[in-house]
């Protein structure tokens, strides 16, 4: 038997997540809600039959991309601001802190993923694992070289703020730290060197063991 979400039981209809599980931003959200304990009715977007462009999900998002969230009327995009919803749903939770100031950390640690760190985590995931996978073609040494450079850049700025630290705003895990891991989730596959980094490495090694990273892989 299934257990009942508690929104269910309140007579609430679940949010709705429209996801693909390949995606390093659905992972992101999948990770809150699991932290969190929030139920979440999933809709699986099938890319090779390009429903992310169907009429019906671009009136919801119309970059035709996912994760998308839908609760109620409201449809929300962008993973890291649908992190913040979710979190501010659970406010107990600590994973968005209401110290102002620790919020707008998290904030800014969910900026730098998005503007500095996660693009070059994608290009190596794509251009390693994800393009073969697709049947795209051959891996750009030139644009894996430039993500590679930028990795180390700006893997440096991580493993410094992590030196004596578990987790990367205060003593306690944060969106931030569900962020900025996610971004590397093919880490691995794609041979990003996260092993010159080694508070990076301890910190991720942190989040993976978490319940919910487990429970949010591909
Ligand atoms: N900034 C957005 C990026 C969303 C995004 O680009 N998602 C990818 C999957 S990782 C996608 O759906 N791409 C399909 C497309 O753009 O056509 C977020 O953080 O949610």
């Amino acid at each position: 038997m299934t257990r009942a979400s508690p929104r269910r039981l309140l007579g609430l209809p679940n949010m709705k997540l429209y996801h693909n599980p390949l995606s390093p931003n659905v992972r992101r959200v999948r990770l809150t809600a699991a932290v969190l304990g929030i139920t979440l009715e999933e809709k699986l977007l099938d890319f090779s039959k390009g429903e992310h462009k169907s009429p019906e999900f671009l009136a919801l998002n119309p970059n035709g991309a996912v994760p998308t969230l839908v609760d109620g009327e409201f449809a929300l995009t962008e993973s890291r601001a649908i992190m913040q919803y979710l979190a501010s749903k659970k406010p107990e939770s600590g994973l968005l802190p209401k110290d102002e100031m620790a919020r707008a950390d998290v904030t800014r640690w969910q900026f730098w993923d998005a503007s500095h760190f996660s693009p070059q985590c994608a290009t190596l995931a794509f251009e390693r694992i994800l393009k073969k996978m697709m049947g795209l073609g051959e891996p750009n040494e030139a644009k894996i070289t430039e993500a590679l450079a930028n990795f180390r850049r700006f893997g440096a700025v991580l493993d410094a703020r992590l030196k004596g630290k578990q987790y990367l705003v205060g003593n306690a895990l944060t969106l931030a730290d569900l962020t900025v891991a996610s971004s590397l989730m093919y880490a691995k596959q794609a041979d990003v060197p996260v092993a010159e980094f080694p508070n990076v490495e301890a910190w991720l090694g942190r989040i993976t063991a978490l319940d919910g990273w487990k429970q949010t892989g591909a």
